[in-house]
């Protein structure tokens, strides 16, 4: 549960925010496949309400358990999942159970009916039983005090309907959920809540679970290990008497800490020259047990606790997207984005509501709202560097005692980041044999050229490494795969 089932040569994911199944499989074949990404956290692919405006946030009410949502049905979710895993790239879901919905009554996505005045969701189906109210003791019956561990479990969390994963007909409904999807191929599960929902609950939940061994997916998780990756979404700043390592047993946790540390870092409340001990140095879970990001879905858009790093500071966030790629710690998660204005703005639609496909410039990036922050060639560059990268220690650690820093990947890839605002000049130890190299950060390796800097190291593997200090892009970075 803590392996992301992964081809060894690819070390980080993506999330494609509220992208269609097919356009998710056309992006394994075209971009994501070649360009070395592990795999895909796709939005919620169950059937979820249809709320006035269409906002994101409708497919975290679901209604039933139904593959039908405006990514697609489940025959576009298969195609997805057999196009993706046959370029070894994996696919992740997110999945809603720790509640229902929120408010109303209506049609879901799927066609089935539902009504939360009396818990009523025929399309899994689940009734007022299976229903944690009698179980939580706040006074409204909502979430009031994050410091009562119980009220966080058994009560709602923001009026959405909490299930009672206690009862073994609840777990029975979700495993059914699981096990479908794990039919299908996919390679893990984003538990969306997890916070919300009791460790032993998961944890006999996730028992009973059984992975693909369909070869037809090309993927055998029993090869590598029986149990589909888990990332419990648990959002820990520190301060409350939950905590992320409460879950750390049952499979990875998101580090709520690294967007914390990575957003005082780049914003200089804090100093590079202190990262040479990142991770577990640093009060952070232990790499394997990890999911890290600069932000996700939620914190970009100010929910969830700390202000992030988002697209929309370019340059801060591919620096930070950098540092995050170029060190060897845990398991690391892009945020790939629509651009937004407020909270609640849905992904491209037209008129009738139905999601709009990215379009695909010239240069790679996207067009048509989406901003594709997986696409920006500093960022992809970084995952390829990563991958290079993969299993050589961090030696050679430089800083110029504040905002500028180097080190090496040991004998496989270098980075340089200037973040002080004046420029870094520097003879530095590289770790890598004596050549050319093209900077991935400046430029892409093509046809044995670079199309940006080029970096020479000498025989003693030193460079000389020059960043200005307002540079747009104000990092170096290069891998044995990067040599001309
Ligand atoms: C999550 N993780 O634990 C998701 O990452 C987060 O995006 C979800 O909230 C949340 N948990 C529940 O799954 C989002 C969104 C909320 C939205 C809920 C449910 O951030 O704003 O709440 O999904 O759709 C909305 C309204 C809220 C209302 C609620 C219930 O914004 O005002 O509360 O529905 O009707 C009365
Ligand atoms: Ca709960």
């Amino acid at each position: 549960q803590f392996d992301p089932h992964n081809d060894p040569d690819r070390q980080a994911m993506v999330h494609l925010f509220e992208w269609k199944w097919n356009d998710i499989a056309a992006e394994c074949e075209r971009f994501l496949g070649p360009k070395g990404y592990a795999g895909v956290q796709i939005s919620p692919p169950h059937e979820c309400i249809q709320q006035y405006g269409r906002p994101w946030w409708e497919r975290y009410q679901p209604v039933s358990y139904k593959l039908v949502s405006r990514s697609g049905n489940e025959d576009d979710f298969k195609d997805m999942v057999q196009r993706c895993n046959a370029v070894g790239v994996r696919i992740y879901v997110d999945v809603v159970v720790n509640h229902m919905t929120g408010g109303g009554s209506g049609q879901g996505t799927g066609g089935s009916s539902y009504d939360t005045n009396s818990e009523s969701y025929p399309g899994v189906p689940y009734g007022r039983n299976d229903f944690n109210d009698n179980n939580c003791h706040s006074g409204d019956g909502n979430i009031d005090n994050y410091q009562d561990a119980n009220q966080v479990r058994n009560c709602r969390l923001s009026g959405l309907r909490d299930l009672n994963q206690g009862t073994s007909y609840v777990r029975g409904k979700i495993q059914e959920y699981f096990n479908h999807l794990l039919s299908l191929g996919v390679a893990g599960f984003r538990v969306d809540a997890a916070k919300h929902m009791w460790p032993g609950d998961l944890q006999a939940i996730f028992s009973g679970l059984q992975v693909s061994s369909d070869p037809v997916h090309r993927f055998n998780l029993s090869v590598s290990g029986s149990n589909p990756f888990i990332v419990q979404e648990v959002i820990d700043h520190g301060g409350e008497p939950i905590k992320n390592t409460d879950y750390t047993g049952l499979g990875r946790v998101t580090e709520f800490h690294h967007c914390d540390h990575i957003n005082n870092l780049f914003r200089k409340r804090d100093k590079l020259a202190y990262t040479s001990n990142w991770g577990t140095g640093w009060g952070m879970l232990p790499d394997d047990q990890a999911l890290v990001f600069v932000d996700n879905h939620d914190n970009q858009r100010g929910d969830g606790g700390g202000s992030v790093i988002t697209y929309k500071e370019a340059r801060l966030y591919k620096m930070a997207q950098a540092f995050v790629m170029a060190q060897p710690y845990a398991f690391p998660r892009i945020m790939s984005s629509y651009a937004f204005d407020s909270h609640d703005q849905g992904p491209p639609q037209d008129g009738s509501g139905h999601i709009t496909s990215p379009t695909i410039n010239a240069d790679d990036s996207c067009g048509g709202g989406w901003v594709c922050e997986h696409r920006w060639r500093q960022i992809y560059n970084m995952v390829g560097f990563r991958n290079a990268a993969h299993g050589a220690a961090m030696s050679n650690f430089w800083s110029n005692g504040d905002q500028q820093i180097a080190f090496a990947r040991s004998g496989k890839a270098f980075i340089a980041i200037n973040n002080q605002g004046y420029d870094l000049n520097q003879n530095l130890q590289t770790t890598l044999s004596a050549g050319s190299y093209c900077d991935v950060i400046s430029g892409n390796k093509e046809n044995g050229g670079c199309t940006g800097k080029t970096i020479t190291v000498g025989g003693d593997g030193r460079a000389y490494i020059s960043i200005g200090g307002s540079d747009e892009d104000p990092m170096v970075a290069i891998h044995v795969n990067a040599k001309l």
